[in-house]
Protein backbone atom coordinates (compact mmCIF):
# COMPACT_ATOMS: atom_id res chain seq x y z
CA UNK A 1 0.00 0.00 0.00
CA UNK A 2 3.08 2.77 1.08
CA UNK A 3 4.75 1.83 -2.21
CA UNK A 4 0.87 2.34 -4.18
CA UNK A 5 -0.06 5.41 -2.70
CA UNK A 6 3.63 6.67 -3.00
CA UNK A 7 3.10 6.08 -7.19
CA UNK A 8 -0.56 7.70 -6.52
CA UNK A 9 0.92 10.94 -5.58
CA UNK A 10 3.88 10.87 -7.72
CA UNK A 11 2.23 9.84 -11.21
CA UNK A 12 1.20 12.55 -12.96
CA UNK A 13 3.78 14.67 -11.79
CA UNK A 14 7.32 15.82 -12.71
CA UNK A 15 8.41 13.61 -10.02
CA UNK A 16 11.62 14.61 -7.56
CA UNK A 17 12.08 13.22 -4.26
CA UNK A 18 14.15 14.66 -1.83
CA UNK A 19 17.78 13.39 -2.40
CA UNK A 20 20.77 12.05 0.22
CA UNK A 21 18.49 10.87 2.90
CA UNK A 22 19.09 7.35 4.18
CA UNK A 23 16.71 4.98 4.67
CA UNK A 24 14.17 6.37 1.71
CA UNK A 25 12.43 5.14 -1.62
CA UNK A 26 13.92 7.75 -3.81
CA UNK A 27 11.84 8.34 -7.38
CA UNK A 28 14.07 9.84 -9.54
CA UNK A 29 12.88 11.47 -13.04
CA UNK A 30 15.29 10.40 -15.81
CA UNK A 31 15.06 10.89 -19.17
CA UNK A 32 18.18 9.32 -20.13
CA UNK A 33 16.34 6.00 -19.76
CA UNK A 34 15.19 6.16 -23.82
CA UNK A 35 12.41 2.86 -22.97
CA UNK A 36 9.50 4.60 -22.24
CA UNK A 37 8.27 1.93 -19.83
CA UNK A 38 11.92 0.84 -18.22
CA UNK A 39 13.44 1.69 -15.25
CA UNK A 40 16.48 1.07 -13.08
CA UNK A 41 16.54 -0.11 -9.37
CA UNK A 42 19.42 0.27 -7.06
CA UNK A 43 19.40 -0.92 -3.41
CA UNK A 44 21.98 0.05 -0.96
CA UNK A 45 22.53 0.05 2.64
CA UNK A 46 21.04 3.30 2.67
CA UNK A 47 18.25 4.07 -0.04
CA UNK A 48 16.50 1.96 -2.72
CA UNK A 49 16.58 4.41 -5.94
CA UNK A 50 14.07 3.81 -8.54
CA UNK A 51 14.47 5.65 -11.98
CA UNK A 52 12.37 6.42 -14.17
CA UNK A 53 11.29 8.90 -17.38
CA UNK A 54 7.30 7.99 -17.54
CA UNK A 55 4.97 7.45 -14.89
CA UNK A 56 4.91 3.61 -16.06
CA UNK A 57 8.45 2.94 -15.93
CA UNK A 58 8.15 4.24 -12.25
CA UNK A 59 5.13 2.08 -11.58
CA UNK A 60 6.45 -1.26 -13.21
CA UNK A 61 9.51 -0.05 -11.03
CA UNK A 62 7.41 -0.46 -7.92
CA UNK A 63 5.94 -3.90 -9.24
CA UNK A 64 9.35 -5.08 -9.39
CA UNK A 65 10.65 -3.88 -5.71
CA UNK A 66 7.29 -5.78 -4.50
CA UNK A 67 8.14 -8.81 -6.00
CA UNK A 68 11.39 -8.62 -4.20
CA UNK A 69 9.92 -8.22 -0.86
CA UNK A 70 7.34 -10.75 1.23
CA UNK A 71 3.85 -11.60 -0.45
CA UNK A 72 2.19 -10.89 3.22
CA UNK A 73 3.46 -7.40 3.51
CA UNK A 74 1.12 -6.62 6.07
CA UNK A 75 2.33 -9.16 8.96
CA UNK A 76 5.77 -8.02 7.90
CA UNK A 77 8.29 -5.86 10.80
CA UNK A 78 11.21 -6.25 9.11
CA UNK A 79 12.00 -6.21 5.34
CA UNK A 80 15.12 -7.20 3.55
CA UNK A 81 16.05 -5.99 0.30
CA UNK A 82 19.20 -7.50 -1.05
CA UNK A 83 21.80 -5.10 -2.34
CA UNK A 84 21.24 -5.22 -6.06
CA UNK A 85 20.89 -3.36 -9.49
CA UNK A 86 18.17 -3.75 -11.98
CA UNK A 87 17.98 -2.15 -15.21
CA UNK A 88 14.44 -3.25 -16.86
CA UNK A 89 12.99 -2.98 -20.11
CA UNK A 90 9.70 -4.63 -21.86
CA UNK A 91 10.06 -6.23 -24.44
CA UNK A 92 7.34 -6.00 -26.76
CA UNK A 93 4.93 -2.60 -26.27
CA UNK A 94 1.56 -4.15 -26.14
CA UNK A 95 1.13 -6.84 -23.38
CA UNK A 96 -2.32 -7.87 -23.56
CA UNK A 97 -5.20 -10.69 -21.59
CA UNK A 98 -8.20 -10.89 -23.29
CA UNK A 99 -11.61 -11.63 -21.57
CA UNK A 100 -14.84 -12.93 -23.17
CA UNK A 101 -17.71 -11.67 -21.03
CA UNK A 102 -20.03 -12.86 -23.56
CA UNK A 103 -20.57 -16.53 -23.12
CA UNK A 104 -20.18 -16.19 -19.46
CA UNK A 105 -19.91 -12.95 -17.66
CA UNK A 106 -18.74 -11.98 -14.49
CA UNK A 107 -18.82 -9.15 -12.00
CA UNK A 108 -16.95 -5.63 -12.00
CA UNK A 109 -14.79 -6.44 -8.61
CA UNK A 110 -14.10 -9.72 -10.99
CA UNK A 111 -12.99 -7.44 -13.64
CA UNK A 112 -10.54 -5.30 -11.21
CA UNK A 113 -9.19 -8.32 -9.53
CA UNK A 114 -7.99 -9.84 -13.18
CA UNK A 115 -6.70 -5.95 -14.18
CA UNK A 116 -4.51 -5.96 -10.66
CA UNK A 117 -3.02 -9.03 -12.14
CA UNK A 118 -2.49 -7.57 -15.33
CA UNK A 119 -1.09 -4.87 -13.28
CA UNK A 120 1.10 -7.10 -11.26
CA UNK A 121 3.03 -8.58 -13.89
CA UNK A 122 2.91 -5.41 -16.40
CA UNK A 123 0.68 -6.21 -18.79
CA UNK A 124 -0.80 -3.19 -20.16
CA UNK A 125 -3.87 -4.08 -22.90
CA UNK A 126 -7.03 -5.06 -21.14
CA UNK A 127 -9.10 -6.65 -24.35
CA UNK A 128 -13.03 -6.67 -23.33
CA UNK A 129 -14.31 -9.03 -25.35
CA UNK A 130 -18.48 -7.36 -24.72
CA UNK A 131 -20.43 -9.06 -27.73
CA UNK A 132 -21.00 -12.17 -29.64
CA UNK A 133 -23.63 -14.80 -30.62
CA UNK A 134 -24.90 -15.36 -26.93
CA UNK A 135 -24.90 -12.21 -25.47
CA UNK A 136 -24.78 -8.61 -25.72
CA UNK A 137 -23.06 -7.12 -22.31
CA UNK A 138 -22.18 -3.51 -22.65
CA UNK A 139 -25.28 -0.80 -22.37
CA UNK A 140 -25.66 1.43 -25.39
CA UNK A 141 -28.10 4.06 -24.51
CA UNK A 142 -29.65 4.89 -28.33
CA UNK A 143 -30.28 0.93 -28.21
CA UNK A 144 -32.71 0.13 -25.12
CA UNK A 145 -32.96 -3.79 -26.82
CA UNK A 146 -29.38 -4.56 -26.07
CA UNK A 147 -30.33 -4.14 -22.64
CA UNK A 148 -33.33 -6.04 -22.45
CA UNK A 149 -32.89 -8.32 -24.78
CA UNK A 150 -29.67 -8.95 -26.88
CA UNK A 151 -28.18 -9.31 -22.39
CA UNK A 152 -30.25 -12.32 -22.09
CA UNK A 153 -30.45 -15.84 -23.58
CA UNK A 154 -33.21 -18.60 -22.28
CA UNK A 155 -30.81 -21.20 -21.11
CA UNK A 156 -27.57 -22.51 -21.55
CA UNK A 157 -26.13 -25.28 -23.27
CA UNK A 158 -25.00 -28.41 -20.68
CA UNK A 159 -21.60 -30.29 -21.54
CA UNK A 160 -19.46 -29.79 -24.45
CA UNK A 161 -21.02 -28.52 -27.44
CA UNK A 162 -19.84 -31.53 -29.27
CA UNK A 163 -21.36 -33.84 -27.44
CA UNK A 164 -24.68 -35.07 -28.88
CA UNK A 165 -28.07 -34.65 -27.83
CA UNK A 166 -27.86 -30.85 -26.73
CA UNK A 167 -29.34 -30.58 -23.23
CA UNK A 168 -29.73 -27.00 -21.73
CA UNK A 169 -30.13 -25.76 -18.55
CA UNK A 170 -33.66 -24.22 -18.95
CA UNK A 171 -32.60 -21.10 -16.98
CA UNK A 172 -32.74 -17.63 -18.13
CA UNK A 173 -29.04 -15.96 -18.28
CA UNK A 174 -27.53 -12.90 -18.74
CA UNK A 175 -26.89 -9.13 -18.00
CA UNK A 176 -24.48 -6.26 -19.04
CA UNK A 177 -22.18 -3.79 -17.49
CA UNK A 178 -23.78 -0.20 -17.21
CA UNK A 179 -21.39 2.69 -18.74
CA UNK A 180 -21.10 3.62 -15.42
CA UNK A 181 -19.68 0.48 -14.53
CA UNK A 182 -17.22 0.21 -17.93
CA UNK A 183 -15.99 3.78 -16.84
CA UNK A 184 -15.02 2.60 -13.48
CA UNK A 185 -13.42 -0.10 -14.69
CA UNK A 186 -11.50 2.15 -17.42
CA UNK A 187 -10.09 4.46 -14.47
CA UNK A 188 -9.05 1.36 -12.42
CA UNK A 189 -7.34 0.45 -15.05
CA UNK A 190 -5.39 3.76 -16.03
CA UNK A 191 -4.29 3.84 -12.89
CA UNK A 192 -2.48 0.93 -13.19
CA UNK A 193 -1.23 2.09 -16.95
CA UNK A 194 -3.48 -0.46 -18.35
CA UNK A 195 -5.54 0.69 -21.88
CA UNK A 196 -8.81 -0.49 -22.33
CA UNK A 197 -9.85 -2.47 -25.68
CA UNK A 198 -13.04 -2.82 -26.44
CA UNK A 199 -14.71 -5.32 -28.81
CA UNK A 200 -17.86 -4.86 -30.80
CA UNK A 201 -17.98 -8.12 -32.74
CA UNK A 202 -18.69 -7.51 -36.73
CA UNK A 203 -20.18 -8.85 -38.99
CA UNK A 204 -20.69 -12.66 -37.43
CA UNK A 205 -20.77 -13.69 -33.94
CA UNK A 206 -23.79 -11.39 -34.01
CA UNK A 207 -26.51 -13.20 -33.35
CA UNK A 208 -28.00 -11.34 -29.89
CA UNK A 209 -27.65 -7.88 -31.44
CA UNK A 210 -29.95 -9.94 -34.48
CA UNK A 211 -32.31 -11.10 -31.51
CA UNK A 212 -32.93 -7.38 -30.41
CA UNK A 213 -33.11 -6.28 -33.92
CA UNK A 214 -34.02 -8.46 -36.56
CA UNK A 215 -33.87 -5.78 -39.39
CA UNK A 216 -29.84 -5.64 -38.94
CA UNK A 217 -29.61 -9.67 -40.03
CA UNK A 218 -30.15 -10.45 -43.86
CA UNK A 219 -33.17 -12.51 -43.17
CA UNK A 220 -35.44 -10.53 -41.08
CA UNK A 221 -36.76 -13.23 -39.26
CA UNK A 222 -36.77 -13.15 -35.69
CA UNK A 223 -33.63 -15.53 -33.82
CA UNK A 224 -33.00 -15.83 -30.32
CA UNK A 225 -29.71 -15.40 -27.96
CA UNK A 226 -27.71 -18.20 -28.84
CA UNK A 227 -28.20 -20.82 -25.93
CA UNK A 228 -25.12 -23.02 -27.61
CA UNK A 229 -21.94 -22.44 -28.84
CA UNK A 230 -20.04 -22.29 -32.00
CA UNK A 231 -20.51 -20.90 -35.25
CA UNK A 232 -23.77 -19.39 -36.29
CA UNK A 233 -25.03 -17.91 -40.18
CA UNK A 234 -26.98 -14.66 -38.69
CA UNK A 235 -24.73 -11.90 -39.13
CA UNK A 236 -24.97 -8.56 -40.26
CA UNK A 237 -26.29 -7.54 -43.05
CA UNK A 238 -24.10 -4.69 -44.85
CA UNK A 239 -27.28 -2.13 -45.11
CA UNK A 240 -27.14 0.93 -44.81
CA UNK A 241 -29.65 0.53 -41.54
CA UNK A 242 -26.95 -2.09 -39.82
CA UNK A 243 -23.90 0.96 -40.75
CA UNK A 244 -25.55 3.60 -39.12
CA UNK A 245 -26.76 1.31 -35.71
CA UNK A 246 -22.68 0.07 -35.85
CA UNK A 247 -21.90 3.78 -36.52
CA UNK A 248 -24.26 5.04 -33.24
CA UNK A 249 -22.79 1.91 -31.22
CA UNK A 250 -19.58 2.89 -31.77
CA UNK A 251 -19.87 6.37 -30.91
CA UNK A 252 -21.27 5.23 -27.56
CA UNK A 253 -18.38 3.06 -27.13
CA UNK A 254 -15.62 5.62 -28.16
CA UNK A 255 -17.11 8.44 -25.66
CA UNK A 256 -16.45 5.63 -23.11
CA UNK A 257 -13.18 4.66 -24.12
CA UNK A 258 -10.49 6.56 -24.88
CA UNK A 259 -8.12 3.49 -26.20
CA UNK A 260 -6.59 4.81 -29.75
CA UNK A 261 -7.71 0.74 -30.86
CA UNK A 262 -10.79 -0.48 -30.92
CA UNK A 263 -11.31 -4.33 -31.95
CA UNK A 264 -14.13 -4.64 -34.40
CA UNK A 265 -14.03 -8.30 -34.18
CA UNK A 266 -13.71 -10.06 -38.18
CA UNK A 267 -13.90 -13.42 -37.32
CA UNK A 268 -15.98 -16.48 -38.38
CA UNK A 269 -18.89 -14.91 -40.59
CA UNK A 270 -20.10 -17.83 -42.42
CA UNK A 271 -21.45 -16.13 -45.48
CA UNK A 272 -24.26 -18.17 -46.21
CA UNK A 273 -26.68 -15.47 -45.28
CA UNK A 274 -25.46 -12.67 -47.92
CA UNK A 275 -25.12 -15.21 -50.56
CA UNK A 276 -28.67 -15.21 -51.25
CA UNK A 277 -29.43 -12.23 -50.06
CA UNK A 278 -30.73 -9.39 -52.50
CA UNK A 279 -29.14 -6.18 -50.51
CA UNK A 280 -25.65 -8.03 -50.33
CA UNK A 281 -25.59 -8.96 -53.78
CA UNK A 282 -26.72 -5.33 -54.53
CA UNK A 283 -23.81 -3.87 -52.09
CA UNK A 284 -21.55 -6.66 -54.17
CA UNK A 285 -22.79 -5.54 -57.82
CA UNK A 286 -23.07 -1.29 -56.70
CA UNK A 287 -19.21 -1.55 -55.21
CA UNK A 288 -17.89 -3.95 -58.14
CA UNK A 289 -17.03 -6.23 -55.41
CA UNK A 290 -15.88 -9.75 -56.62
CA UNK A 291 -17.48 -12.09 -53.58
CA UNK A 292 -18.70 -12.36 -50.52
CA UNK A 293 -14.77 -12.22 -49.00
CA UNK A 294 -14.27 -9.12 -51.14
CA UNK A 295 -17.94 -8.02 -49.31
CA UNK A 296 -16.83 -8.61 -45.60
CA UNK A 297 -13.33 -6.63 -46.73
CA UNK A 298 -15.90 -3.82 -48.01
CA UNK A 299 -17.65 -3.70 -44.44
CA UNK A 300 -14.88 -4.13 -42.48
CA UNK A 301 -13.03 -1.02 -44.26
CA UNK A 302 -15.93 1.24 -44.41
CA UNK A 303 -16.08 0.60 -40.35
CA UNK A 304 -11.97 1.43 -40.26
CA UNK A 305 -12.56 4.53 -42.17
CA UNK A 306 -15.66 5.99 -39.76
CA UNK A 307 -13.53 4.85 -36.93
CA UNK A 308 -10.44 6.81 -38.35
CA UNK A 309 -12.39 9.81 -39.16
CA UNK A 310 -12.70 9.91 -35.28
CA UNK A 311 -8.75 9.05 -34.48
CA UNK A 312 -9.39 5.69 -33.40
CA UNK A 313 -7.42 2.61 -35.37
CA UNK A 314 -9.10 -0.53 -35.80
CA UNK A 315 -8.33 -4.31 -34.68
CA UNK A 316 -9.53 -7.14 -35.82
CA UNK A 317 -8.64 -10.99 -36.23
CA UNK A 318 -6.97 -12.66 -39.12
CA UNK A 319 -9.94 -12.91 -41.19
CA UNK A 320 -10.04 -9.37 -41.68
CA UNK A 321 -6.88 -10.02 -44.80
CA UNK A 322 -9.32 -12.48 -47.03
CA UNK A 323 -10.62 -10.52 -49.82
CA UNK A 324 -8.64 -7.23 -48.77
CA UNK A 325 -6.71 -5.97 -45.65
CA UNK A 326 -8.41 -2.58 -44.46
CA UNK A 327 -5.45 0.07 -45.00
CA UNK A 328 -4.31 0.91 -40.89
CA UNK A 329 -5.73 -2.30 -39.54
CA UNK A 330 -3.65 -4.15 -36.68
CA UNK A 331 -4.18 -7.99 -36.94
CA UNK A 332 -4.48 -10.18 -34.36
CA UNK A 333 -3.68 -13.59 -35.60
CA UNK A 334 -5.17 -16.43 -34.27
CA UNK A 335 -5.56 -19.29 -36.45
CA UNK A 336 -1.89 -19.49 -36.31
CA UNK A 337 0.63 -17.35 -37.60
CA UNK A 338 0.19 -17.07 -41.24
CA UNK A 339 -2.17 -13.87 -40.73
CA UNK A 340 0.63 -12.17 -39.21
CA UNK A 341 3.30 -13.14 -41.42
CA UNK A 342 1.31 -11.78 -44.24
CA UNK A 343 0.07 -9.05 -42.12
CA UNK A 344 3.67 -7.81 -41.39
CA UNK A 345 5.11 -8.12 -44.51
CA UNK A 346 2.22 -5.99 -45.86
CA UNK A 347 3.36 -3.31 -43.49
CA UNK A 348 0.49 -3.86 -41.12
CA UNK A 349 1.00 -4.13 -37.76
CA UNK A 350 0.28 -7.61 -35.37
CA UNK A 351 -0.57 -9.14 -32.09
CA UNK A 352 0.44 -12.50 -31.65
CA UNK A 353 -2.40 -14.88 -30.08
CA UNK A 354 -2.05 -18.11 -31.72
CA UNK A 355 -4.03 -20.61 -30.76
CA UNK A 356 -1.16 -22.80 -30.22
CA UNK A 357 0.23 -21.19 -27.52
CA UNK A 358 -2.35 -18.58 -26.39
CA UNK A 359 -5.89 -19.88 -25.88
CA UNK A 360 -5.62 -20.32 -22.45
CA UNK A 361 -9.49 -22.07 -22.28
CA UNK A 362 -7.48 -24.92 -23.93
CA UNK A 363 -6.60 -27.71 -21.49
CA UNK A 364 -3.45 -27.02 -19.16
CA UNK A 365 -3.20 -30.77 -18.31
CA UNK A 366 -4.40 -34.06 -20.05
CA UNK A 367 -5.02 -35.28 -16.40
CA UNK A 368 -8.40 -37.24 -16.48
CA UNK A 369 -10.02 -34.90 -13.83
CA UNK A 370 -9.55 -31.80 -15.24
CA UNK A 371 -13.02 -29.48 -15.76
CA UNK A 372 -14.71 -29.51 -18.88
CA UNK A 373 -12.36 -27.04 -21.35
CA UNK A 374 -13.05 -26.22 -25.55
CA UNK A 375 -10.49 -29.33 -26.29
CA UNK A 376 -6.91 -28.47 -27.67
CA UNK A 377 -4.09 -28.82 -24.88
CA UNK A 378 -1.75 -25.96 -23.79
CA UNK A 379 0.33 -26.38 -20.99
CA UNK A 380 2.55 -23.73 -19.17
CA UNK A 381 5.91 -24.64 -20.60
CA UNK A 382 4.16 -24.22 -23.95
CA UNK A 383 3.03 -20.91 -23.29
CA UNK A 384 6.60 -19.87 -21.86
CA UNK A 385 8.33 -21.13 -24.74
CA UNK A 386 6.24 -18.72 -27.38
CA UNK A 387 8.54 -17.05 -29.70
CA UNK A 388 5.96 -14.30 -30.84
CA UNK A 389 8.07 -13.39 -33.94
CA UNK A 390 7.28 -15.43 -36.78
CA UNK A 391 10.53 -17.23 -38.52
CA UNK A 392 9.30 -16.01 -42.01
CA UNK A 393 9.89 -12.16 -40.88
CA UNK A 394 13.09 -10.53 -41.48
CA UNK A 395 14.34 -7.94 -38.74
CA UNK A 396 12.29 -5.09 -40.72
CA UNK A 397 9.18 -6.59 -41.01
CA UNK A 398 9.66 -8.52 -37.19
CA UNK A 399 9.29 -4.68 -35.98
CA UNK A 400 5.95 -5.06 -37.07
CA UNK A 401 4.88 -7.34 -34.03
CA UNK A 402 3.78 -5.39 -31.77
CA UNK A 403 3.19 -7.87 -28.85
CA UNK A 404 1.77 -10.90 -27.64
CA UNK A 405 -1.70 -11.16 -25.48
CA UNK A 406 -3.38 -14.16 -24.00
CA UNK A 407 -6.79 -15.25 -25.10
CA UNK A 408 -9.70 -16.11 -22.33
CA UNK A 409 -12.72 -17.50 -24.21
CA UNK A 410 -15.21 -18.38 -21.52
CA UNK A 411 -17.93 -20.88 -23.21
CA UNK A 412 -17.29 -23.61 -20.48
CA UNK A 413 -16.04 -21.12 -17.63
CA UNK A 414 -19.16 -20.46 -15.61
CA UNK A 415 -17.89 -19.16 -12.76
CA UNK A 416 -15.11 -16.38 -12.52
CA UNK A 417 -13.32 -18.95 -10.21
CA UNK A 418 -12.91 -20.92 -13.28
CA UNK A 419 -11.65 -18.13 -15.12
CA UNK A 420 -8.61 -17.92 -12.66
CA UNK A 421 -8.13 -21.10 -12.75
CA UNK A 422 -7.50 -21.37 -16.28
CA UNK A 423 -5.41 -18.24 -16.19
CA UNK A 424 -2.86 -18.73 -13.57
CA UNK A 425 -0.38 -19.37 -13.67
CA UNK A 426 -0.58 -19.27 -17.74
CA UNK A 427 -0.84 -15.95 -17.54
CA UNK A 428 2.57 -15.42 -15.75
CA UNK A 429 4.31 -17.54 -18.09
CA UNK A 430 2.58 -15.12 -21.16
CA UNK A 431 4.14 -12.38 -19.03
CA UNK A 432 7.11 -13.06 -19.68
CA UNK A 433 6.49 -13.92 -22.93
CA UNK A 434 5.94 -10.21 -23.50
CA UNK A 435 8.48 -8.54 -21.53
CA UNK A 436 11.86 -10.73 -21.44
CA UNK A 437 14.50 -10.81 -23.93
CA UNK A 438 14.73 -13.98 -25.18
CA UNK A 439 18.08 -14.33 -23.98
CA UNK A 440 16.72 -13.96 -20.68
CA UNK A 441 14.31 -16.94 -20.85
CA UNK A 442 14.66 -19.80 -19.34
CA UNK A 443 12.05 -22.51 -18.36
CA UNK A 444 13.56 -24.10 -15.41
CA UNK A 445 14.27 -20.60 -13.47
CA UNK A 446 10.75 -19.51 -14.29
CA UNK A 447 9.23 -22.73 -12.41
CA UNK A 448 11.07 -21.43 -9.79
CA UNK A 449 9.04 -18.23 -9.59
CA UNK A 450 6.35 -19.53 -10.06
CA UNK A 451 5.65 -21.25 -6.43
CA UNK A 452 6.71 -17.56 -5.15
CA UNK A 453 3.85 -16.35 -7.45
CA UNK A 454 1.30 -18.72 -6.54
CA UNK A 455 1.77 -17.72 -2.85
CA UNK A 456 1.28 -13.77 -4.36
CA UNK A 457 -1.66 -15.36 -5.84
CA UNK A 458 -3.32 -16.24 -2.41
CA UNK A 459 -2.76 -12.88 -1.35
CA UNK A 460 -4.83 -11.98 -3.56
CA UNK A 461 -7.50 -14.17 -3.39
CA UNK A 462 -6.95 -15.52 -6.86
CA UNK A 463 -7.83 -19.33 -7.54
CA UNK A 464 -4.61 -20.67 -9.89
CA UNK A 465 -4.49 -24.46 -11.34
CA UNK A 466 -1.64 -24.97 -8.32
CA UNK A 467 -2.06 -29.06 -8.18
CA UNK A 468 -0.48 -29.07 -11.62
CA UNK A 469 2.57 -27.43 -11.26
CA UNK A 470 4.00 -28.98 -7.78
CA UNK A 471 7.72 -29.70 -8.86
CA UNK A 472 9.09 -32.05 -6.38
CA UNK A 473 12.57 -30.98 -4.92
CA UNK A 474 13.13 -27.94 -7.11
CA UNK A 475 11.15 -25.75 -5.41
CA UNK A 476 11.73 -23.91 -1.95
CA UNK A 477 15.34 -24.42 -1.79
CA UNK A 478 15.99 -20.43 -0.91
C1 LIG B 1 -12.84 -19.30 -31.90
C2 LIG B 1 -13.67 -18.05 -31.85
C3 LIG B 1 -14.19 -17.71 -30.46
C4 LIG B 1 -14.30 -18.95 -29.58
C5 LIG B 1 -12.92 -19.58 -29.48
C6 LIG B 1 -12.86 -20.82 -28.60
C7 LIG B 1 -11.70 -16.55 -32.07
C8 LIG B 1 -11.13 -15.32 -32.71
N1 LIG B 1 -12.96 -16.91 -32.44
O1 LIG B 1 -13.53 -20.28 -32.58
O2 LIG B 1 -15.42 -17.05 -30.57
O3 LIG B 1 -14.77 -18.63 -28.31
O4 LIG B 1 -12.38 -19.87 -30.74
O5 LIG B 1 -11.55 -21.31 -28.45
O6 LIG B 1 -11.05 -17.15 -31.26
Amino acid sequence: NFLNNFLEHASGRTWKTKYSETNSIILEYDDSISSKEGYSIESNEHNITIKASTDAGAFYAVQSLLQLMPVDLNNTTEIHIPAITIKDEPRFKYRGMHLDVSRHMYDVEFIKKYINAMAMLKMNNFHWHFTDDQGWRIEIKKYPRLQEVAAYRDSTLLGHYNDTPHQYDGKKYGGFYTQEEVHEVIAFAKARHINVIPEIEMPGHAQAAIAAYPELGCTGENVQVAMKWGVFEDIYCPSEETFTFLENVLDEVMELFPSKYIHIGGDEAPKTQWKTSDVAQQVIKENGLKDEHELQSYFIQRMEKYLNSKGRQIIGWDEILEGGLAPNATVMSWRGTNGAVEAAKARHDVIMTPTSHAYFDYYQSENDDEPLAIGGFLPLEKVYNFNPIPQELNDEEAIRVLGVQGNVWTEYMTTSEQVEYMAFPRMLAMSEVAWSADENKNYDSFINRVEYFHKRLDEMDINYANHLYEIEGTLNEN
